[in-house]
């Protein structure tokens, strides 16, 4: 009983900075998308993969939380993309004081017109914390088995976007695409679905669409018109 009511302490006050973040990228047009997964289910090559091309439309910043190294910022610098580690040390996920903390510190932050933040490889709690975003995506990798939508709702139910990652990898691994797909409509009917692979490419035109049509659409919506 006492541990429920902590957790629900915890969150409420993360909605709290959530919201001010939320009043911060409206004001200076972000669109901010936080991309969820399991450890290893290809986001930060997926941002390796598609930033070359964004970053000819967009200023972008990317927050990486990991426990511990700068690896994947690392990663993402090299496509010339500005990354920024967060290590959390034990935290299972990234909170809103995290990106607070970092846009805060970064002084020109109001440059940025999408912000991407890689949340901690977990599908349990970065579903439950609001960072302020305009757009969650899930993105899970076929050796992972198909029913995951299924075994981790909450994560599904959060997102609107699912990209089956690693899907060169279908003929060595036991994962029905539509078995998958299946189990993320049963639970959330709106979700936008997306098969890619990292490795062949494919896929990753679309996804690249949908994300300018979102960051673009919400920018017309913010311009008055
Ligand atoms: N076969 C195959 N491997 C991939 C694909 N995408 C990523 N990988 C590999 O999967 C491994 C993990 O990829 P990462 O991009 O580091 O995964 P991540 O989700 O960022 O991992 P964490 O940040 O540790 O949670 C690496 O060895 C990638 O090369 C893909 O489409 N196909
Ligand atoms: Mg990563």
């Amino acid at each position: 009983m006492e541990k429920i009511l902590l957790n629900e302490k915890i969150l409420a006050k993360n909605d709290l900075i959530a919201e001010e973040l939320r009043s911060f990228y409206k004001k200076n047009g972000i669109f901010v998308l936080n991309i969820l997964s399991s450890p290893g289910s290809g986001k930060t090559t997926l941002l390796e993969k598609i930033l070359p091309q964004m970053k000819e439309i967009y200023n972008i910043l990317v927050l990486i939380g990991d426990l511990q190294t700068t690896n994947d910022a690392e990663r993402v610098s090299k496509t010339g993309v500005k990354a920024v580690q967060i290590n959390t040390g034990q935290a299972c996920h990234l909170a809103a004081k995290n990106i607070y903390n970092i846009l805060k510190d970064i002084g020109d932050s109001s440059k940025i017109n999408l912000l991407i933040v890689e949340n901690v490889g977990n599908l349990v709690c970065p579903a439950s914390f609001d960072l302020g975003e305009d757009m969650k995506l899930l993105v899970i990798s076929t050796p992972e088995g198909d029913d995951k939508p299924a075994k981790y709702p909450t994560a599904v139910d959060a997102s609107d976007c699912l990209i089956i990652n690693k899907v060169d990898l279908l003929p060595y691994v036991n994962f029905n695409v539509q078995n998958c797909i299946n189990y993320a409509k049963g639970v959330n009917k709106n979700l936008t679905i997306f098969t890619t692979s990292c490795y062949t490419g494919e896929g990753l035109i679309d996804v690249i669409k949908f994300l300018k049509n979102n960051v673009d659409k919400k920018n017309h919506d913010n311009s008055g018109y």
